[in-house]
């Protein structure tokens, strides 16, 4: 199966049901998955006209809006292999990924242009739209085998080199059917679109289940809490997916205003990062609603869910979802007891093919099919998965992934810096915050190394804090003892 055929159940199926409402200069437009169709089949023809064939790969580095769709649906039906880039990612990120994943094109527009590394060649979203416009409407049908892949997405590497997860069309149609099931999606629900399309939990999640149920989605560039409470008001959305940060944000609104939000809401997923225990609680007495806390990640799309009836368990994560086992194993591989803390390993038909190009990543990653999360977790012996940290320092910031690595590498090379360490700081909104502990001589300064890291990285990976130190606590084998660092605050 590929993922054109579950999606046609509404593209075909619904085609003259309202699927999509976004933001245009002159108001806000719609679309029925019928003109949906049409148009991502003209943008397919573009694509083949311009010589892109299955397996080959086309870089988006888009913010939310239309035309991600359209050229996401192209891709799908060509066997073209969609490769996301955030779109805080600065020139040296982009870098990384267009020569690892050697796309035929990066499709974006003008404002992030100048952050494509020269030399590649640069589609402009605008100028593709038109172009599509001069071709054919009907559909060309690919021949796609489920095992090919649909996007590689990147993921930050513990050796500051990202890796791109290889994820198959079967990967999201079974993710996709699960949420359908677990979720109780229909065709009845309002989705409400925050989320960046650029990862899974937008893509995967949203977009899938919008396009498989034949549910209304309504768009937006992006959440911004100072726009979303006419968003809700006007859409009156049934089911919304957010980060934890984003629901930090949602308390901030006027009783009244939650209340009537709640009202109207079937559903409020959370995921990317953990829902702390005390704003699952603070939502559910302001908007009415227990927040389901599920656990995914780009390599394996959802693995383990909160039940949509039953309770959902304030900082746990539930069950594991359809065809995905779970197994919670110690250093030796052996299975804990239940209440024990051990690594979370997954098997499934959502967990991702490997790492694009890279062997020695998913050799390391995978054995005997079985996939290592690095996220630590337990079992509570009525079946419900708690997770309790990672093993590896991955520091997650509004629900953005950050690896302390890829910001030590820039720090090093900054004057004055001859030890750097990055470690995440508590940060009641965020999650997380990155903050650097340095050790320095006389040239080094604070606002030269700041402005680099501005330079080179995407904004959220930006230390807060330059805290320096005498030295970095090492233990006798030369492993950085971060718990021994002096802790820092945010304000
Ligand atoms: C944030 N910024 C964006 C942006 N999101 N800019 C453009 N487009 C976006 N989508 C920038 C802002 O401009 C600002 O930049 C900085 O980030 C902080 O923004 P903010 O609005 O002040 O922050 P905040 O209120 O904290 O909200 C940020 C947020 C955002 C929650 C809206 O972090 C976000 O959308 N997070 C979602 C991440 C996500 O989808 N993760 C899923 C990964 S998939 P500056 O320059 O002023 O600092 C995954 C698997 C799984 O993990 O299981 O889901």
């Amino acid at each position: 199966m590929q993922l054109t055929d579950i999606f046609d159940l509404s593209l075909k199926g619904r085609a003259s049901a309202q699927a999509l409402e976004y933001d245009r200069a002159d108001g806000v437009a719609s679309l029925t998955f019928g003109e949906l169709d049409t148009r991502s089949n003209r943008v397919a023809r573009l694509l083949a006209s311009r010589g892109l064939t299955r397996g080959d790969r086309l870089c988006f580095f888009l913010p939310n809006r239309v035309e991600f769709i359209d050229l996401f649906l192209a891709s799908v039906k060509t066997g073209v292999i969609v490769v996301p880039i955030n779109v805080l990612y600065r020139e040296r990120e982009v870098a990384h990924i267009v020569a690892d994943a050697e796309p035929k094109a990066v499709v974006t527009n003008r404002e992030l242009a100048p952050f494509v590394p020269p030399g590649t060649p640069v589609w402009d979203v605008d100028e593709l739209a038109a172009a599509a416009l001069r071709h054919d409407g009907a559909r060309v049908r690919t021949a796609i085998d489920g095992d090919d892949a649909a996007a590689i997405v990147y993921t930050s590497g513990t050796t500051g080199r990202s890796k791109g997860a290889v994820l198959t069309h079967n990967n999201f149609a079974a993710n996709t059917v699960n949420l359908l099931a677990c979720w109780r999606i229909t065709s009845e629900d309002r989705y409400l679109a925050v989320l960046p399309l650029f990862h899974v939990h937008g893509l995967g999640n949203g977009v899938h289940a919008w396009l498989a149920s034949g549910c209304r989605m309504r768009l937006a560039e992006r959440f911004d809490i100072n726009r979303a409470p006419a968003l809700f008001e006007s859409f009156q959305p049934t089911l919304f997916f957010g980060v934890p940060t984003i629901y930090v944000r949602l308390l901030e609104l006027p009783v009244e205003q939650a209340r009537r939000i709640g009202e109207r809401m079937r559903l409020f997923v959370s995921g990317s990062a953990p829902l702390p225990a005390h704003v699952l609680e603070a939502f559910r007495a302001k908007f009415g609603h227990t927040i389901l806390e599920r656990y995914g990640m780009s390599e394996t799309l959802m693995n383990i869910s909160n039940p949509y009836e039953g309770e959902r368990r304030a900082g746990s994560v539930g069950f594991p979802m359809p065809g995905v086992s779970v197994r919670i194993l110690d250093a030796e591989m052996r299975p804990v007891t239940d209440g024990e803390v051990g690594e979370v390993w997954v098997r499934g038909p959502n967990v991702c093919a490997g790492y694009w190009r890279r062997p020695d990543a998913t050799a390391e990653a995978f054995v005997d099919n079985w996939f290592r999360t690095g996220d630590l977790g337990e079992r509570s012996n009525d079946g419900y998965i708690t997770l309790r940290g990672r093993r590896t320092e991955l520091i997650i910031s509004g629900g953005f992934n950050i690896y302390p690595r890829e910001i030590e590498e820039v720090l090093l090379e900054q004057p004055g810096v001859r030890e750097a360490v990055v470690c995440g700081a508590p940060d009641e909104r965020r999650g997380e915050l990155p903050v650097a502990y340095v050790v320095v001589d006389e040239t080094f300064d604070e606002k030269t190394a700041e402005a680099a890291c501005r330079q080179s990285l995407a904004s959220f990976k930006v230390p807060r804090a330059f805290i320096r130190v005498d030295s970095v606590p090492r233990t006798a084998l030369g492993k950085v003892q971060k718990h021994l660092l002096p802790p820092w605050k945010s304000h």
